[in-house]
């Protein structure tokens, strides 16, 4: 056992504790946009804080209270909410952005969610669309694994759980992430750069945390919600206004859509 991981297991039980809940089956990440879902998931069985929890007293922003919630949807699985998304702009240390992820493996998820806000660089996916990752690039220069970890990479986001979304709706289209440290946003020129990767979604979060994900074996989803067309792409200049307010109009109907998806995982 990594020193990673026996931390990650000691939170865990801290939080299996708090909970009262020892395991969990599924867990899930709400980026921007994504807030609401949770109350339409499952029935609340315990919310906690998260800064109670080993790992996670570092990074606490003014005004927010990070919390983890303890879920269980109408068939008995039991969703464990991760509120306290580490950015990498914040904490520069890629073992505490994938530290929440250890630690739901840890609490038994095999199964993990992951949503994000994002930029688009195709103009016929602009704010508002739901995407679908059907892989991404880590252009980060940071990973969180240790040593000599090779983690095969070949199917990081579950064919399975993408054919469940797209059971759900069939108009989801596909795309590939690819995240930047931020927290500034991209020039035009890195978003062309991006886009003749092959990146077709630009954002700051997931790729380290599918990286963790994957190293612990996890079945991962990914769904971003574009919340703007990514510098030079859309001609006007972003403003993280904008951004927000896109994610608070998408709200509610993407978060029904996430609870339909995770209802059937
Ligand atoms: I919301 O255009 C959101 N997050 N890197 N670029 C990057 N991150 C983002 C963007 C964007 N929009």
């Amino acid at each position: 056992m990594t020193s990673a991981t026996q931390f990650a297991a000691e939170a865990a039980a801290t939080l299996a504790a708090a909970t009262g809940v020892d395991h969990h089956d599924i867990a899930l990440v709400l980026g921007s946009g994504w807030g609401g879902a949770a109350d339409l998931i499952g029935e609340e069985v315990a919310r906690i804080d998260a800064t109670d929890v080993p790992g996670f007293d570092a990074h606490v922003v003014p005004g927010h209270h990070p919390v983890f919630r303890s879920l269980v949807t109408p068939n008995g699985k039991r969703v464990l909410v991760l509120g306290a998304r580490q950015h990498f702009y914040q904490v520069r240390d890629a073992a505490k952005v994938a530290h929440a992820i250890r630690m739901s493996a840890a609490a038994g998820c095999t199964q993990l969610v992951l949503t994000n806000g994002c930029g688009s660089t195709r103009p016929d996916v602009g704010p508002g669309s739901v995407v679908l990752l059907e892989d991404h690039i880590n252009f980060t220069g940071a990973t969180p694994l240790e040593g000599a970890t090779f983690v095969d990479m070949s199917q990081v986001y579950s064919p399975r759980l993408r054919d469940i979304a797209r059971g759900i709706d069939g108009e989801l289209v596909d795309g590939i992430y690819i995240q930047f440290t931020g927290p500034q946003y991209e020039t035009p020129a890195e978003v062309r750069m991006a886009a003749t990767l092959g990146a077709n979604l630009v954002g700051m979060s997931t790729v380290l945390e599918a990286i963790a994900a994957r190293e612990a074996g996890m079945e991962i989803l990914g769904l971003s919600l574009v919340t703007n067309l990514a510098a030079g792409i859309g001609g006007d200049t972003l403003d993280h206004q904008e951004v927000l307010d896109a994610g608070r109009e998408a709200g509610p109907r993407i978060s029904a859509l996430l609870a339909a998806i995770v209802r059937e995982m």
